[in-house]
């Protein structure tokens, strides 16, 4: 029997989150686990949600601030934590997050150049106790991840910036990784297949760790 966790997925547009919470789950049902809650950030509250919808729009006459910005993805997170997360977790749930605040730190903090101890003063503040129990990290290049997620619907404000941008989010996952060490980092430019398999086998030696 293993004790329910909090499990966070992140990495750039296009590092193939979406397949890898379905991967997980599946990995977890076979042990038996199916009372999980997935949830993504910015969203899953109707709140939240509504902050996400803000945080991507392009308007015509305005744009957010990076320290807006920053604030609008802590009140999303904290609107979802205080709402589904952490009563999850206390009820004896698994929780899937597609991102956490380690998006901040890469987007907010590496992408747009805020302090970072601006953004360590806001983890303090709401999440000191909230620490994920595994975070994955999908490391894709770019280059790659945005031409797969050029494919699909208008660029929203986030997906529209620079090349730069996203090197310097990407560099800012990378360091903060390595100071992690509840982190396993797939090397997600392969094939689908192969990064399927390679999560796999991650995570079923990581879940056998949880069980000694
Ligand atoms: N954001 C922030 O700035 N600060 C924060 O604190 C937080 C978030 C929490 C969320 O929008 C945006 O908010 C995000 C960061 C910012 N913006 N950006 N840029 P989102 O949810 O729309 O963006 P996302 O989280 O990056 O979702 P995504 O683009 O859908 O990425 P994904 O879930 O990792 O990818 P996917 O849907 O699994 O795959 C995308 C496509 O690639 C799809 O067609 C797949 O078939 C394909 N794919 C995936 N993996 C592969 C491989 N290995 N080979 C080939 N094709 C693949």
């Amino acid at each position: 029997m293993i004790k329910n966790k909090f499990i966070v997925i992140e990495g750039l547009e296009g590092a193939g989150k979406t397949y890898a919470c379905i991967c997980i789950k599946n990995i977890l049902k076979k042990y038996n686990i199916t009372n999980i809650l997935s949830v993504r950030q910015p969203g899953s509250t109707p709140i939240a949600e509504e902050i996400r919808n803000l945080t991507k729009k392009k308007f015509k006459n305005d744009n957010l601030i990076k320290e807006t910005e920053l604030l609008l993805m802590y009140a999303a997170r904290l609107q979802l934590v205080e709402k589904k997360i952490k009563p999850a977790l206390e009820n004896g749930m698994w929780v899937i997050s597609d991102r956490h605040d380690l998006s901040s730190l890469a987007y907010q903090g590496g992408g747009l150049g805020i302090k970072k101890k601006i953004i360590t003063q806001l983890h303090s503040l709401f999440f000191e106790n909230l620490i994920p129990d595994l975070t994955v990290y999908l490391d894709v290049s770019p280059k790659i991840g945005l031409s797969r997620a050029y494919n699909r619907d208008p660029l929203d404000q986030i997906e529209s910036r620079s090349l730069e941008f996203f090197r310097k989010t990407r560099k800012s996952y990378l360091k903060s990784i390595q100071l992690n060490k509840n982190t396993i980092k797939i090397n997600a430019n392969l094939n689908i297949k192969i990064v399927t398999h390679n999560i796999t086998k991650k995570i079923l030696n990581w879940l056998n760790k949880q069980m000694v």
